[in-house]
């Protein structure tokens, strides 16, 4: 089944932070409770966007500045209406972060993905290092920390 509307809809969406294959809220997407979710495949954003860690929890965040940093390499599901309704309980949104429709760029094709990005930032974000690809466990040496405390990102905002 595809579409975006009605019972049972599928959706897709590009992945580049902590939800990646190998990365630590992977499990999120793998979870049958959560939903379904079927790997797609590897892509980059159209259109350049600061990628960056920041928060005492070493979170990345995607920041709505289009055109700064890097076309950002992530990964494309296939999920369920009960997947997105989880990914935006673990995303805050609309609270933190906000999802739309991004072009992402597959080996062979085009697809236009839900991503989530951070809603607003302060301005010193934009003086950190912008990646191209997130891992927790990079050269940066900023390993993910988790966390359910709802002030998680207030330090960011
Ligand atoms: N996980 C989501 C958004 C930010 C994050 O940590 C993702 O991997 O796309």
């Amino acid at each position: 089944m595809s579409g975006g509307s009605g019972i049972g809809a599928f959706f897709k969406v590009f992945v580049y932070g902590t939800l990646k294959r190998g990365e630590p809220n992977h499990h999120w997407l793998t979870k049958p409770e959560n939903g379904t979710a079927n790997f797609v495949g590897e892509g980059r954003t159209a259109v350049k966007y600061p990628l960056v860690i920041a928060s005492r929890y070493n979170i990345p965040f995607l920041l709505d500045v289009p055109g700064t940093g890097n076309n950002i390499q992530g990964e494309v599901y296939e999920i369920d209406d009960k997947m997105l309704s989880n990914l935006d309980i673990l995303e805050d949104y609309p609270t933190y972060y906000t999802r739309r429709k991004e072009s992402i760029l597959l080996d062979d094709r085009e697809e236009h993905c839900w991503t989530y990005f951070l809603n607003g930032h302060k301005p010193s974000m934009l003086q950190l290092p912008m990646m191209t690809s997130y891992s927790s466990a990079g050269d940066h040496g900023l390993v993910y920390m988790e966390s359910n405390n709802e002030s998680t990102i207030d330090d960011v905002l």
